[in-house]
């Protein structure tokens, strides 16, 4: 109490303009501090033994986090960057709009993202409603994501993944020495887009073993969005025991074309591999 009046009286003198009435309450930066430290660390701690960790928060990922979480999946993203959405913010060449199909407009339109016909089985959305259509409705649905974290290794026990490998993605930026932590999940999804990451470090790590034809990664082909948009549905499988690959990963991987600007694949392949997992945790027992 004699801290909490002496607080005040400092208060009001340094700043009298602003000065409260006694009864008011009085902001504290520390309690500000504390709150937030012990809530991320209680959704960090929560998440050190995930169904599903997901790499990489683009628009395969996000629905792949929401369509797994809908399931009833225990699901985190880990996004490098500081903001979620990949590369869907910047349409194409920075007009802000993206383009999809009749099969994937039913996806947009469940999160609440509006959608307008341009010609006949083409279909226009504003990119940043689509992501944040996406991001919104993951979370909502239990979805942590965690922003600004890198996945940087995964774990491999018995010739199947069995985690992931995490830093900030700050000591990635500065190269500072600092060791990771890991996390724990039953199955893994590299949605990391062309650079397909995840399935790139088994490939360095333990060699050409992964589900290809080359058992290496087959690397991606030039733009053809007809092609690419039927491919990436195909090639939206598991790479590697434990791990899978959705969104532009998984036609980096498996040696499909880029599309440019048309996101329906993206979305048809998120809401395919979260299909794939869903059935297979639940006809397996707890790994
Ligand atoms: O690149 P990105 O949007 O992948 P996507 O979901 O969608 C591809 C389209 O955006 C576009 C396209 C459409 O025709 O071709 O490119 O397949 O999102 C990938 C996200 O993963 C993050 C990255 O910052 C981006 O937000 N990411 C990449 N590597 C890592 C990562 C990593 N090692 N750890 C964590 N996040």
């Amino acid at each position: 109490m004699r801290g909490e009046r002496s607080k005040a009286t400092l208060y009001a003198k340094r700043y009298p303009l602003y000065a409260k009435k006694k009864e008011e309450m009085m902001l504290d930066d520390l309690v500000i501090s504390e709150a937030i430290i012990k809530s991320f660390m209680e959704d960090f701690l929560q998440s050190i033994k995930l169904d599903v960790a997901i790499a990489g928060a683009g628009p395969a990922g996000l629905i792949a986090g929401y369509c797994l979480a809908k399931e009833g999946k225990k699901v985190a993203i880990f996004e490098r960057k500081l903001s979620v959405g990949g590369g869907m913010w910047g349409g194409g060449m920075m007009f802000n709009k993206i383009v999809i199909q009749e099969e994937s407009k039913r996806i947009l339109n469940e999160l609440g993202v509006r959608t307008k016909e341009y010609k006949k089985g083409y279909y226009l959305a504003d990119s940043i409603e689509a992501v944040a259509g996406l991001a919104f409705q993951a979370v909502k649905k239990g979805v942590k994501i965690f922003n600004l974290i890198s996945v940087e290794d995964v774990m491999i026990r018995g010739e199947k993944i069995t985690g992931l490998v995490l830093n900030w993605s700050s000591v990635e930026m500065a190269k500072l020495h600092v060791d990771p932590l890991s996390i724990g999940c039953r199955v893994a999804v590299d949605a990391t887009g062309h650079d397909s990451e995840l399935a790139r470090i088994v490939e360095k790590k333990i060699g050409p073993r992964l589900k290809t034809e080359s058992g290496g990664i087959m690397g991606e082909k030039p733009m053809w969005a007809e092609v690419g948009e039927k491919t990436i549905v195909d090639n939206t499988k598991e790479v590697y025991p434990g791990l899978y690959v959705a969104g532009m990963a998984a036609n980096a991987v498996f040696g499909g074309p880029r599309m440019g600007p048309i996101f329906g694949g993206m979305l048809l392949s998120g809401e395919k591999v979260a299909r794939m997992i869903s059935k297979r945790l639940k006809t397996r027992t707890p790994e």
